[in-house]
């Protein structure tokens, strides 16, 4: 059973633009004093402004990096640490992506999603490959991309870590938790590892088309996972990638996932179990539910999957796919949380795909734990 939502969290009214306006201003401000003046009392000045502007930015960190905390625990970081999971930058691409508006497949929106999606992952140096394709829709052929970037690891076989970026064709959906947390979980943890060398190549993908045209039935749903699937069936791609990981409506600021039935238990293990050792077992929960989405395409090609799903959004899930999936109902730091437990659980995940994958039904060993879990 889920458990019931007892709160509704409100949000500081402090947006990470307006943040960032203080910001410049003060740096404007510092840039314009006379140089040269080396008095006792401009150097106190000068002290005071700089005390100034370092409180200011640790204040709008924290208030923009989520509004609202997720759910804190002694053992997470309280903040951003400058090396890691921004919650702050996840804020800002939701923000991004809802200010383009409703970005079904095909809007005019959608595009500039696309190419926010793009300059961002060229900003890290990350190889991309546009997937183009028309999806098969009840309303007609419709434009479809999905997005994949490549982080090169010592091994050419593949983990992905994917989400959708399009919304649910529905005038005035923000879909901010919809379709904007997923794509910004993608683009934070794309950031972060562009930054290292993994021992496995890392595809960081984009899907486009997960949501119904019409109605979720049938093939009327998940285009772009299931055109990638089949795309790298028939090139004989598939064989390389080792693990598919989704996200998708992380972006709650109550977050509280169930473990996705349907996903492979051994993989679902590894990460509950991640989460319980660095502090994030309370976002984690141990029920389970089965959903249907991105990874299922994969899942039916052999790839073993885990879709993170947080299909509890608002009292009853009353704000999934309806004008209440607004950017006030999402946080930084839940993404922040997910994000930070797939980085953590990719070791143990390249030493499992190392040594020999376990069985689909079998759970992770015990030696494969990493210490306490
Ligand atoms: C997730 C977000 N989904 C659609 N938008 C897939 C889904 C459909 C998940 C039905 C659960 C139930
Ligand atoms: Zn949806």
């Amino acid at each position: 059973m889920r458990l019931p939502i007892t709160a509704c969290v409100t949000r500081a009214p402090w947006s990470a633009a307006a943040c960032r306006r203080f910001l410049i201003l003060g740096r404007a401000r510092k840039t314009g004093e006379k140089s040269g003046d080396k008095s006792p009392h401009s150097k106190l000045f000068a002290a005071a402004q700089l005390l100034a502007v370092l409180l200011a930015v640790s204040s709008c960190q924290d208030r923009a990096s989520a509004t609202a905390p997720a759910s804190t625990s002694p053992a997470a970081p309280a903040g951003d640490d400058g090396s890691g999971i921004s919650a702050a930058k996840a804020f800002e691409h939701m923000k991004r992506m809802v200010d383009f508006g409703p970005r079904p497949s095909g809007s005019p929106a959608i595009k500039k999603t696309q190419e926010y999606i793009l300059s961002e992952l060229k900003s890290y140096g990350l190889k991309i490959t546009e997937d183009d394709f028309m999806g098969d829709t009840p309303k007609g052929k419709i434009p479809m991309k999905n997005i994949i970037a490549e982080l090169p690891g010592a091994s050419g076989d593949v983990v992905m870590l994917s989400g959708h970026y399009d919304t649910k064709l529905l005038p005035g959906f923000d879909g901010a938790n919809d379709g904007a947390s997923s794509a910004a979980a993608v683009l934070e943890m794309a950031r972060v590892l562009s930054k290292t060398k993994p021992e496995y190549t890392i595809w960081f993908v984009f899907f486009d088309g997960e949501e119904a045209v019409v109605e979720w039935m049938g093939d009327d749903n998940t285009y772009g996972s299931r055109h990638l699937a089949a795309k790298l069936t028939a090139e004989r791609g598939i064989k390389r990638v080792k693990a598919m990981l989704l996200v998708d409506m992380i972006g709650d600021a109550k977050l509280d996932m169930m473990k996705d039935a349907d996903s492979t238990p051994w993989l679902v293990d590894l990460v509950w179990k991640t989460a319980q050792r660095i502090g994030n077992g309370k976002n984690f929960l141990a029920n389970e539910a089965g959903y249907s989405d991105d990874h299922i395409a994969f899942k039916n090609a052999g790839v073993p999957v885990l879709d993170m799903i947080d299909f509890n959004y608002g009292p009853g899930n009353s704000y999934w796919h309806t004008k209440e999936d607004t950017i006030d109902k999402v946080s930084g730091e839940s993404v922040k949380i997910v994000c930070d437990t797939v980085i953590k659980a990719l070791p143990e995940l390249f030493k499992l795909i190392k040594s020999g994958l376990p069985a689909e039904t079998q759970r992770v060993p015990n030696h494969a734990g990493g210490g306490a879990h």
